[in-house]
């Protein structure tokens, strides 16, 4: 049992690490220094920071080693720099920042050797640290995705299209009643996923695929960014100051609209989930189709809940990992799929592609689930709580699986729209 553990771990270490190296190795290095957008970091300085959070968690906390480089912790923590300022910091150059990924983590093979995974040690019990680390360079190699669409330039990543999809409109009824919301037994559940609680969800009705562009491509021909109407107040400020008129990277051209994906220019694709829209166009395009977006419970009852046996799944299609069949997950295609490429992963009532393609907002902010507690630091998830944030769910086209499940939480602030972020709708019924 240990053994399969300690196996599975050094995997998912091993096909995490391969593609930090895909994302940094991709471009040279001139373009892993340079910012390409003030929000986000220079790619130098998340290789190594995932390096960083590494070393702090399994060499110095799991393993009990003397540190490898206590001289850098300041630079590479994240709040105690913002991203705008991390150009200008003394950091490690490419070839530094390799060699320092890469001596961490010969040291935490070494310790993942030796390690007991004591059950009275919460942080290694069922590999929890491990998992978490896991996780973090993933959620790092997501943001460095998102740095390279953000890249200007000659295209430097390439896959294959995703799968076709079919027809899938609509909405699905979900009945009133309870539901277990959260998590006490995924074992590599992050603090804010947990503990499992009962929520009372009354009857909505959620569309059966997230909103694709030409549902979106339809709003703005109605005016929709003109129209005060359909914005919250903060949003349409928002939408003046910022002079919000599109998703963010859509351009008009003659034949109609085209956007840019990394380094290409290709034109919409109609049936694909829009991406790349703030929460407030995307509360502004509910609102003008008659809906609203779903509440975080809602997502997740539609996402987890079984009325069959009234059982919370771990993932929409049920309890079984993520297969290229149930979703498109992985950056294994660049870009989300059309709807109904997934009837696989559909959930029981008929809930196309709640995990993958795109992050979807909801309406919720970010706030702890009753009875939280922060673990294994504060600074994951509960300094964020009560802040101007909103959560997404569902993860995208470029979140891998190990940092995607049903329970899984995303936020960030509502005007963030460089993230893969999507949307579905929902009403009260
Ligand atoms: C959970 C995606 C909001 O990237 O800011 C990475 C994850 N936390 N390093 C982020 C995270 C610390 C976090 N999000
Ligand atoms: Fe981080």
């Amino acid at each position: 049992m240990t053994q399969d553990l300690r196996l599975a771990i050094a995997a998912e270490l091993e096909r995490t690490r391969a593609r930090t190296t895909l994302l940094t190795d991709a471009v040279d290095e001139d373009d892993l220094i340079r910012q390409h957008s003030p929000l986000m970091s220079p790619l130098v300085w998340d290789l190594a920071h995932i390096g960083n959070q590494e070393e702090l968690w399994l060499v110095r906390d799991v393993g009990g080693r003397d540190p490898v480089r206590r001289d850098i912790d300041e630079l590479y923590d994240a709040f105690k720099h913002a991203r705008r300022d991390r150009p200008a910091l003394p950091l490690l150059n490419p070839a530094e920042a390799r060699t320092y990924t890469a001596t961490v983590r010969d040291k935490v093979l070494d310790v993942l050797d030796r390690v007991r995974f004591d059950p009275s040690r919460r942080l290694v019990d069922d590999g929890f640290a491990f998992g978490m680390i896991v996780q973090h360079e993933q959620q790092h190699d997501e943001t460095m995705l998102a740095t390279h669409q953000l890249r200007a330039g000659t295209p430097v990543l390439s896959a294959p299209p995703p799968p076709p999809g079919r027809e899938i409109t609509g909405e699905i009824l979900i009945k009133a009643g309870k539901f277990v919301m959260g998590t006490d037994t995924e074992p590599w559940a992050l603090d804010n996923e947990r503990p499992a609680h009962a929520v009372d969800v009354p009857a909505f009705w959620i569309d059966a695929a997230p909103t694709t562009n030409e549902q979106y491509a339809a709003f703005i021909d109605a005016g929709g960014y003109d129209d005060p109407r359909w914005w919250s107040e903060c949003g349409w400020a928002y939408r003046i100051r910022a002079g919000l008129e599109k998703p963010l990277h859509w351009l008009r051209d003659h034949d109609g609209w085209h956007c840019r994906r990394f380094g290409r220019v290709e034109p919409v694709h109609p049936h694909e989930p829009v991406v790349h829209v703030c929460y407030h166009e995307a509360e502004a395009y509910a609102a003008w189709a008659g809906k609203r977006l779903p509440t975080e419970a809602e997502w997740e009852k539609a996402a987890r809940h079984d009325p069959a046996t009234g059982r919370s799944r771990r993932y929409p299609w049920g309890d079984d990992p993520p297969e290229a069949r149930h979703a498109n997950l992985g950056q294994r295609h660049l870009g989300p799929a059309p709807v109904g490429a997934y009837p696989d992963g559909a959930s029981p009532l008929g809930v196309h592609q709640l995990i993958g393609d795109v992050w979807e907002w909801v309406s919720s902010g970010f706030e702890p689930y009753p009875g939280f507690t922060a673990f294994p630091y504060r600074e994951y998830s509960e300094v964020f709580f009560g802040g101007d944030y909103r959560v997404l769910r569902g993860g995208s086209f470029g979140t891998d699986a190990a940092a995607c499940r049903g329970t899984f939480r995303n936020w960030d602030h509502p005007i963030r729209r460089q993230i893969f972020s999507g949307f579905r709708c929902a009403r009260a019924a």
